[in-house]
């Protein structure tokens, strides 16, 4: 199987990237490049091969990808970020996805982060945050329900993303900051919280049954540890001060989508 990741560089204007739940702190934009280099490592020795589009100085956020598109088997969602200052970033995503899907997009009145989307399986949880809105769901519905996925609304307090609150780390299991996220939410997979000296440790990005996870969070990699999931460690320490985490610096999807009949990933091109 082939795994596609898309990244964007690290712009020199990510000093003036959006900030709300953080305090603005000195970003070394050196560092930040290579720590970016060695996500883009890791995400290669996860087994994706990394697409990496370039840099844009008038997009401070671009580097966090994920908040552009929504990746499924059978089509990829442009989304319309809810940060006006990033709205702009969809145009290179939508180029680079074209080649891969079939695309659908929101439109407004609705804005969506794909920081916001959580899938497992045929489920697809989407946060209602700051960022992302009921008339963006209500799309989002409209473009899966054909495709088979249940789209369930899941409110977030506290905190930027759905996926800043909760992320996948195995086939059955989420890791989950029960104060920013209902864990209930997510019956009947297994929860595993987050420590408590560690709000930030939810988001972990899982790519073919191993996840790559921050440095910073030891207590909390070792309930992972302890459960039997395969950690492999990313130093992101500069990007996130721009609040910024795993998940949000990559797309990630499988070339050829095996769940679909033969000769539908043909079709796509
Ligand atoms: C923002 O506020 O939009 C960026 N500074 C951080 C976005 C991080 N995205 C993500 O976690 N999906």
């Amino acid at each position: 199987m082939t795994w596609i990741a898309i990244t964007r560089a690290v712009s020199s204007a990510i000093v003036h990237c959006e900030l709300t739940h953080l305090d603005r702190r000195p970003i070394d934009l050196m560092a930040a490049r290579a720590q970016h280099r060695a996500y883009e490592e890791a995400l290669r020795a996860l087994g994706c091969e990394v697409r990496s589009l370039p840099a844009d100085l008038a997009l401070p956020d671009a580097v966090f990808v994920e908040d552009t598109a929504v990746v499924f088997d059978e089509l990829a969602v442009i989304t319309r970020p809810g940060a006006p200052s990033r709205r702009a970033e969809i145009v290179a995503t939508a180029v680079a996805l074209r080649p891969h899907r079939p695309l659908m997009r929101i439109a407004p009145p609705g804005s969506m982060d794909g920081g916001d989307v959580l899938r497992v399986g045929r489920t697809v949880y989407v946060g209602l945050s700051g960022r992302t809105n009921r008339a963006a769901i209500d799309q989002l519905t409209a473009g899966l329900s054909p495709h088979g996925y249940v789209v369930r609304a899941v409110p977030v307090h506290g905190c930027l993303h759905l996926k800043s609150a909760v992320t996948q780390v195995a086939a059955d299991t989420v890791l989950c900051n029960p104060r920013w996220v209902d864990p209930a939410a997510f019956a009947p997979l297994h929860v595993v919280e987050v420590d408590d000296a560690e709000p930030y440790a939810a988001n972990g990005l899982l790519i073919d049954g191993r996840v790559m996870y921050p440095t910073t969070f030891p207590a909390t990699r070792r309930r992972l540890e302890g459960r039997g999931i395969a950690v492999a460690l990313v130093d992101v320490s500069e990007l996130q001060k721009a609040e910024g985490a795993v998940t949000c610096c990559s797309l990630v999807f499988e070339a050829a989508p095996h769940s679909l009949p033969a000769g539908a990933a043909m079709l796509q091109q």
